[in-house]
């Protein structure tokens, strides 16, 4: 039920690097046009850093992995596409519905396709409150089990960090700091935790991926990469923000998968636009990242 398009497939078979990027950030977690916009640079960024992006995404039912670009503007734009996570697979390709592929699909679809590195903006994790709402991101149990590596900004800050790294040590999962020994928390460099390990370079990371992969320890390697100094948001400015953010959800009563969406957009509007532009310079930043951990692990 994939598709591979044929520059992705060229490469995947001589060996040349590949970068996986989801979609439900196009559709679900920036508004238009600036989805498109980003989803567009950041394929620029990881072509100019040396590798071949493919935006993985469901059309009619079929597994894309490598988005043209008017299929990209297609899912920045079109209404009722589907937020899929492992669970919505079965059901998007037997409807042949539209469905927007969240870490947790992504990484499904670039294991089938072969693809090791993956990038998206930040984790989905565990979700304040989860004591009593069980809400706990699809991404993490994916990461427990399959052979993808994420390269993200931090579990994203409206969550419960400290329980999120709880649940990645329970899975299994390394959590590296490129050039940091503190874990970023998406829209910040500081989250006050450490990750497990710091790394400082591509190639450090990649031989930790070869290390993972020929011992079979299944399961992905997260990377987390703090956002640029000058794109970082005021730490005062988006705790308030989050805080309203889920104090307004709570009210709404919206839950499940419409959580993040929601709190993401409702950030957005309580910040004037800043953490959208936060958000945006965080992926772009990973982009770059997730191209040189592609370039040194097509090396082994
Ligand atoms: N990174 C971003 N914006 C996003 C996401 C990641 O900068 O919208 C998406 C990813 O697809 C991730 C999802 O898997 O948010 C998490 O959703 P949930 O908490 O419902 O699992
Ligand atoms: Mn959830």
């Amino acid at each position: 039920m994939i598709k591979i398009n044929p520059e992705v497939k060229k490469a995947l078979e001589t060996g040349k690097p590949v970068v996986a990027l989801e979609s439900t950030i196009i559709s679900h977690g920036m508004p238009y046009p600036k989805n498109v916009e980003t989803a567009l640079k950041v394929e620029k960024v990881i072509r100019d850093n040396g590798a071949v992006p493919a935006t993985i995404g469901i059309v009619d039912g079929v597994g894309i992995i490598g988005m043209t670009p008017e299929e990209i503007e297609e899912f920045g734009k079109r209404k009722g596409i589907i937020k899929v996570s492992r669970r919505d697979i079965p059901v998007i390709y037997a409807k042949k519905m539209w469905g927007a592929t969240t870490v947790s699909a992504t990484m499904i679809l670039a294991n089938e396709a072969g693809i090791e590195v993956f990038v998206t903006g930040g984790l989905g994790g565990v979700h304040r409150g989860a004591q009593t709402t069980m809400d706990i991101s699809a991404d993490l149990q994916e990461l427990a089990k399959t052979n993808v590596s994420v390269v993200c900004a931090g579990p994203k800050s409206i969550l419960d960090i400290p329980l999120t790294l709880e649940y990645l040590e329970t899975m299994g999962v390394p959590v590296l700091g490129y050039q940091t020994d503190e874990l970023p928390d998406f829209f910040t460099r500081h989250s006050g935790h450490k990750v497990d390990y710091r790394v400082d370079s591509p190639k450090e990371i990649a031989d930790i991926i070869y290390q993972k992969r020929t011992n079979n320890l299944c399961g992905g390697v997260l990377i987390t990469n703090p956002i640029p100094e000058e794109y970082s948001m005021d730490s005062k400015i988006i705790k308030d923000a989050i805080d309203k953010a889920i104090k307004e959800m709570d009210k709404q009563g919206i839950k499940g998968k419409e959580s993040t969406p929601f709190l993401l957009k409702t950030i957005v509007e309580l910040t004037g636009g800043d953490s959208l532009e936060s958000n945006i310079q965080l992926v772009l930043n990973n982009a770059k990242l997730g191209a040189l951990i592609a370039k040194e692990y097509s090396l082994k």
